[in-house]
């Protein structure tokens, strides 16, 4: 098995979680989307990470999707909704046991590629690392944290897990990989929708709480429903935590919406109440909030899935 990251996203994630490996000495290829923005990248000479003080640049090297050559080991940085169709069109070049780390937000996603690659081992994982794009081919690491990888099929980590560390990327293998992504999907739920609607900060919601709180009862319930109880552990706390710590901090949705850019939805709130659906659990509020939000994005003339 080839050792090379095959890096697909040259966005905010992607950019950060390639600088890092590249700067450890690891075999790194980007993959864009087509020959332009090929073109465009090698104009700019490399990716530029800029973490505090310090700006360095990367000339990681870089092909579109056709490029020859069997991939081993990918790691999927796009939005989710971009997910299922960009490994699509890698399928062909997918070696048989390769291995595919999801970086997506949310739930939904990970099954989608999972079905187009069903000879890849899928390996989740939620993020709580910060980074923006300043401009094209130059990211912004902006908010330190922690990443959680998991293969809900399969207990063992990959053998390259130690390359993270090696790397600087702070991560764990867990087992519980997907009792993170629905504490996060739920707090997600519980936040950015409505500072979408409100058009506040996360701060404002603090002027909100009752419905802040009647949405995280719901979503307990459904967590428990869906097999996830230690996700639904004192949610509304954490809720409340979370909206103090980041107030004066705009949700990723509402950054989203405010640059005219299509949100995750779909594998977030939407995700949310197709679980209810399936399980026949009865979330009269989210549902109302779903609504809203999609009213809201309509509106705007945004994508609303
Ligand atoms: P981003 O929009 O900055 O980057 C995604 C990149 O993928 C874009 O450059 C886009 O052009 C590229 N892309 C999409 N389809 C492609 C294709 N077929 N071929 C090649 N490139 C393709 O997104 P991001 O902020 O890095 O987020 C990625 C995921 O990580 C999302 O699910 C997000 O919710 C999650 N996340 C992001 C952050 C963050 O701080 N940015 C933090 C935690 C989680
Ligand atoms: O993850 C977040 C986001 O903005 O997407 C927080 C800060 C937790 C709010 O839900």
């Amino acid at each position: 098995m080839s050792s090379t990251w095959h890096i697909l996203g040259a966005g905010s994630l992607g950019s950060l979680w390639a600088c890092r490996l590249a700067r450890a000495g690891k075999a790194v290829r980007l993959i864009l989307r087509d020959t332009q923005r090929l073109a465009a990248y090698q104009a700019a000479g490399g990716l530029t990470l800029v973490e505090q003080e310090r700006v360095c640049r990367y000339a990681i090297p870089a092909q579109t999707d056709d490029a020859p050559g069997p991939i081993h080991r990918l790691l999927l940085a796009c939005k989710a909704y971009d997910a299922a169709p960009a490994v699509a069109r890698l399928a062909p070049r997918l070696a048989h046991g390769a291995e595919i780390v999801l970086l997506q937000n949310g739930l939904g996603s990970q099954d989608e590629v999972a079905e187009q690659a069903p000879h890849a081992r899928c390996i989740f994982a939620s993020s709580t690392e910060g980074a923006f794009r300043e401009q094209d081919w130059r990211v912004n690491f902006a908010g330190h944290g922690f990443n959680w990888l998991g293969d809900p099929a399969k207990p063992t980590p990959p053998e390259w897990f130690a390359d993270l560390h090696e790397a600087g990327i702070p991560a764990q293998w867990t087992p519980d990989i997907l009792s993170r992504l629905w504490r996060k999907l739920a707090l997600n739920c519980a936040i950015n929708p409505l500072t979408v609607l409100h058009d506040c900060q996360n701060g404002g919601l603090l002027g909100h709480l009752t419905e802040v709180c009647g949405l995280c009862e719901e979503l307990a319930v459904l967590l428990q429903r869906c097999g996830q109880p230690l996700a639904a552990e004192n949610l509304d706390e954490e809720v409340q935590r979370v909206i103090l710590a980041t107030a004066a901090n705009y949700s990723s949705m509402y950054q989203d919406v405010h640059h005219g850019r299509r949100t995750e939805v779909h594998y977030l709130l939407g995700h949310a109440c197709r679980s209810a659906a399936r399980h026949g659990v009865a979330i009269d509020r989210l549902e109302q909030l779903h609504r809203r939000l999609v009213d809201n994005l309509r509106a705007r003339g945004l994508p609303s899935a």
